[in-house]
């Protein structure tokens, strides 16, 4: 296996609007991510990715740019940003940015041209279809709820958007759409940029026909009619040799639709197209037939299986990626550890998880600290479009909204997006002014002051997993095995190369548990756990233990 820096890398993953604000405006900005670099840079981490820091109209905070080449003045222009790149470098750090090139904001230049006629030579950069029987082209969904097709009054066709309608999807068919992303991905890498995450590449693509969809679930469109359409790799090909292939970056391509079987086709280092993909198998675990806000229990055995089955799919071809959480999710410990009773230590168990399994790790804005979900009390303290538009269509069909409200507490993305927990102040040190989402209530006792002053706090507990997963390659590159996947309470595997071999237990539970089997415990010795009193024998593990156990040579 070819050994590379991204794939030794640790990435944070900052969404600039919540996690420090310098202005009092109640919105996070470029210079409050400067100050804290060296909070960042503390945790041991290699690499930040930015969520979207482009001018934008925000109707899905930054996922609709309005120019490429601009950072929002909201966050502190280019200056501040200049300055950031600057700051990150000095400190060792690299910075990477995210992409979203398969939708601009209804508002960038392009699209303005675009629906000022038919024959605008930007008319083609987007994707414009006449109607059918005096509706739409065709019964595709967006993502965030209603038709995926919007009317245009002045040109009289529909253009097509898979998110908003304030987010119109790009025509790659076009050869000068894909020049001109290139040239803004050049843009960046010429500033020194050090790669992209590519938001929705996936869907790049667009089907062949323009048919309805005849599946019922909406996830089942998207894996089959909009994600991996057929000149997905051709374009990836492209921007690779174009663009990629010249600098030393890292990218990492988001994608729903993406899975085991098409994975490898991103990835393969022989390929030429993007170094790693997200994938969401775990994320997606607990929704049901009506999707995202249909949340299901799920058994541990099915976690286990998604992580085996994409390590075994990329480790001959390419490279994976490690997160558990992101801005578009609930937040990690309140999905697969316990965020009452357990808290403390199902954080550092989850950590252990992370930084254990083999690929990149990313690691979000405030798990470092055991962040939890918000409960608003109501639907106006939300702000995620996806949410608020769920909550319309709910309502519109009559839902029971007390009922619904309870699933958006579960699943909402604001959840992952309420203001980063610096310390127990008024606004959690997060702002002067208003928070343009509330603060969550628990900061009085979850945040980074607190946890600075502790040394077995959470935080001090992912310091200590990052440096020990840099001294230790073979929780980077070494192979993987789940042992005992049918388990429904305990998590082992082994990771190994040809010079050490760990052992690493997981109770992911609230009663003690034993793992019972004919290795021999005098074999292994302790090297790390997330309990102080560890008086038991190595297999032994009380509620949510994690135990990294090392292999003796003899
Ligand atoms: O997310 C893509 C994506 O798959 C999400 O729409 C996902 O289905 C949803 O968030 C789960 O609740 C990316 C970005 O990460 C997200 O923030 C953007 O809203 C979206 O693309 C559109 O750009």
């Amino acid at each position: 296996m070819k050994r590379t820096w991204w794939k030794e890398s640790v990435v944070y993953q900052i969404y600039p609007r919540s996690f420090k604000d310098t202005s009092g405006n109640g919105v996070g900005d470029i210079p409050g991510i400067v100050d804290k670099l060296d909070y960042i840079k503390s945790l041991g981490v290699d690499v930040i990715w930015l969520c979207p820091v482009y001018e934008s109209p925000n109707d899905d905070n930054g996922y609709d740019i309005s120019d490429y080449r601009k950072i929002s003045e909201d966050f502190g222009g280019q200056s501040a940003f200049d300055s950031l790149l600057e700051q990150t470098h000095q400190r060792g750090l690299k910075l990477v940015m995210d992409l979203v090139a398969n939708h601009t904001s209804d508002e960038h230049f392009w699209f303005r041209e675009s629906k000022k006629s038919r024959d605008n030579p930007y008319r083609d950069y987007y994707i414009w279809h006449e109607g059918k029987n005096g509706g739409p082209p065709n019964n595709w969904m967006s993502f965030f709820s209603g038709s995926a097709w919007e009317y245009d009054t002045a040109t009289e066709q529909y253009y097509l958007h898979y998110f908003t309608k304030k987010q119109p999807d790009l025509n790659w068919e076009n050869p000068e759409v894909r020049r001109e992303i290139f040239d803004v991905i050049e843009f960046w890498f010429k500033k020194g940029v050090d790669g992209f995450r590519m938001d929705v590449i996936s869907l790049i693509s667009k089907p062949e026909t323009f048919q309805d969809t005849s599946y019922v679930k909406f996830q089942d469109t998207i894996v089959n009619q909009y994600a991996n359409g057929p000149k997905i790799h051709d374009y990836l090909h492209e921007m690779n040799s174009e663009v990629l292939s010249k600098y030393d970056i890292m990218t990492v391509g988001e994608g729903p639709g993406i899975n085991l079987k098409n994975a490898p086709l991103y990835v393969d280092e022989k390929r030429g197209e993007l170094h790693m993909v997200f994938h969401f198998d775990h994320m997606y675990i607990d929704c049901g037939e009506g999707g995202k806000y249909d949340p299901q229990p799920f058994g541990l055995p099915k976690f286990k299986k998604v992580f085996s089955d994409w390590d075994n799919a990329l480790k001959n071809k390419g490279w994976g990626s490690i997160f558990l959480g992101n801005h578009d999710f609930s937040r990690m410990l309140s999905r697969f550890g316990n965020d009452g009773k357990y808290h403390e230590v199902s954080a550092k168990l989850l950590a252990t998880l992370l930084l254990t399994l083999r690929g990149t790790v990313y690691l979000y804005q405030g798990d470092e600290i055991g962040m939890t979900n918000v409960a608003y009390p109501g639907i106006a303290y939300y702000n995620d479009v996806e949410t608020l538009n769920a909550w319309k269509e709910k309502e519109e069909k009559g839902n029971d909204m007390q009922g619904f409200l309870k699933v958006v507490h579960a699943q909402s993305r604001d959840n992952a997006r309420s203001p980063m927990q610096w310390d127990s102040s008024k606004n959690a040190g997060f702002s002067t002014g208003d928070p343009w989402l509330a603060v969550n209530p628990n900061h009085g006792s979850i945040n980074v002051a607190e946890q600075e002053k502790k040394e077995n706090s959470i935080l001090n507990y992912y310091r200590e997993m990052i440096t020990f997963r840099k001294e230790n390659p073979v929780l980077v590159y070494g192979d993987y095995e789940c042992m005992q996947e049918e388990h429904p309470q305990l998590f082992v595997y082994r990771r190994w190369d040809s010079e050490s071999e760990f052992l690493i237990l997981h109770n992911m539970g609230d009663g003690p548990e034993e793992f019972i089997t004919d290795l021999r415990e005098e074999q292994f010795e302790l090297r790390k756990t997330n309990l102080l009193e560890n008086l038991k024998r190595p297999f032994h593990l009380g509620p949510w233990q994690t135990k990294i156990l090392k292999k003796s040579s003899s």
